[in-house]
């Protein structure tokens, strides 16, 4: 089973908008809901972040997303306000890249995720960084996750190459472990944390 298959649909309920604010419309800057997309070569764990963060869970034979999946996660900070991630993990196969915009217009947030293990994931990571600077909304919130750092011994993609591209590109840089879980809470709740306060709906 892949790691967004176990997930239930429910596209429904979703609304393509980037920030806004919950209550029932009212301006609310405590509670903040953010369509937030992943975006990434196939097979760099996009899924499997998703899956760690929403269900607490790893599936190591998580097959290929197909079109895109999407779920929602309310994560509730210090201060007390809570974001809603309305996420939107879309598949990274050539064949469907042409589907990207529909996920990434409109996101508050973009997480351009890559796997340590592969310089030619970075590479895709950097196209991707590209297109939503050219496409993307102008106040995007953007992450470069490096996935996969428990495979330390694999290691193609040197941190600090990944650290100076996301210093430059203006982005939140962070390596995570959807097997381990490491740093996946912290990815998210970064993320969070550096959210425009002060839009409304
Ligand atoms: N070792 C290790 N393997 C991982 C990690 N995250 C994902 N994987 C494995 O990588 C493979 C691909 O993971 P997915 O989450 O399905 O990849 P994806 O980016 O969603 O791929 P597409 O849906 O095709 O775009 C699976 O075999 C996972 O078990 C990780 O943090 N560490
Ligand atoms: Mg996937």
């Amino acid at each position: 089973m892949g790691c967004s298959a176990s997930l239930p649909d429910r596209n429904s309920t979703a609304r393509l908008t980037g920030f806004n604010s919950e209550s029932n419309g009212a301006t609310d800057s405590k509670n903040l809901k953010v369509k937030l997309v992943l975006l990434g070569d196939s097979g760099v764990g996009k899924s499997c972040i998703v899956l760690r963060f929403v269900r607490g869970q790893f599936d190591p034979t998580s097959k290929v997303t197909v079109g895109a999946s999407f779920l929602s996660q309310t994560i509730a900070l210090q201060d007390s306000s809570t974001v809603k991630f309305e996420i939107w993990d879309t598949a990274g196969q050539e064949r469907y890249a042409a589907l990207a915009p529909l996920y990434y217009r409109g996101a508050g947030v973009a997480v351009v995720v890559y796997d340590i293990t592969s310089p030619e994931s970075f590479n895709k990571a950097q196209y991707w960084v590209k297109e939503l600077q050219k496409h993307g909304s102008p106040d995007i919130v953007m992450a470069l996750v490096g996935n996969k750092a428990d495979l330390q011994d694999s290691r193609q993609v040197p941190i600090q190459d990944a650290m100076d591209y996301a210093e430059k590109n203006g982005m939140f840089f962070i390596e995570t472990s959807a097997k381990t879980a490491d740093n996946i809470n912290q990815l998210f709740e970064e993320i969070a944390k550096r959210l425009p306060r002060t839009l409304s709906s």
